[in-house]
């Protein structure tokens, strides 16, 4: 890895246009060296307040949080690092550096921000978000052993261990297949507290009943496939 580490961004946008200027002035710029803002088909200003922020921007219209992220990987300039975080001020950008320092120092592959020990604003987990986490973390531990306590997308993984991974789910089943995957192949995963607020702007999955099932479905599923998988190997 070089000294110092290169640091691509990516950050899936669909209409965020309040939130994302906010996510991309509290970032800390001189660690990263690229900024990659996917525009999932908004139909407001996102794309626009990602580029005068310096951001670069794809346009990426198949819907899906999945469909953004690899947009985004496919994309990056020759990383150390990737990292991810939502367009929504959910997370705290300038808390980057804690997802880095495992990563730099050569004690992690991934690394994920858990909302689930870090201060939260009340609410800003809703109780199916808590519950799904807590299950999801428990199956995986069961099956591979490797203890989360969240699926959160504020997280850095090394560039060349995210291209083994070969990413390829194209909605919410994403982050449960990235830790999936790394604790199937043996990763380093860490985790780090991150702190969690509301989202500003509308929510688009958890504050839904179908965004709910839908992902709950979708993350369950990919961890008993990945299971299934294993044991009739
Ligand atoms: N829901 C959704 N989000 C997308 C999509 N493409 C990109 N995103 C971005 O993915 C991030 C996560 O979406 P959110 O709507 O915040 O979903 P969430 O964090 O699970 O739940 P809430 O914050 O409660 O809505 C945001 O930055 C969205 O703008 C998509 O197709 N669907
Ligand atoms: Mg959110």
């Amino acid at each position: 890895m070089r000294d110092p580490a290169r640091v691509s961004l990516v950050i899936p946008a669909l209409n965020e246009e309040s939130s994302l200027p906010l996510v991309l002035d509290a970032l800390p710029r001189p660690l990263i060296h690229e900024i990659i803002v996917v525009d999932n088909g908004s139909t407001d200003r996102t794309g626009d307040v990602a580029r005068e922020r310096g951001a670069r921007v794809l346009r990426e219209d198949r819907r899906g949080y999945g469909s953004a992220c690899l947009t985004g990987i496919a994309s990056v300039d020759d990383p150390d690092v990737v990292a991810f975080v939502d367009a929504d001020f959910s997370d705290d950008p300038s808390e980057l550096p804690l997802l880095l320092a495992p990563i730099l120092e050569d004690r992690a592959d991934l690394v994920i921000g858990s909302r689930m020990i870090g201060p939260r604003e009340p609410g800003a987990l809703l109780p199916q978000a808590l519950f799904g986490n807590w299950l999801a973390t428990r199956l995986i531990r069961w099956f591979w052993g490797v203890r989360f306590t969240d699926l959160g997308p504020f997280r850095a993984i090394r560039a060349d261990r995210l291209r083994d991974l070969a990413m390829a789910d194209r909605d919410f089943g994403w982050t449960v297949e990235m830790q999936v995957k790394a604790a199937q192949r043996g990763l380093r995963c860490a985790e780090v507290p991150v702190s969690y607020r509301r989202r500003v702007g509308k929510s688009k999955i958890t504050g839904t009943i179908s965004g709910t099932l839908r992902a709950s479905h979708k993350i369950l599923g990919t961890i008993f496939r990945a299971a299934a998988s294993r044991t009739s190997r």
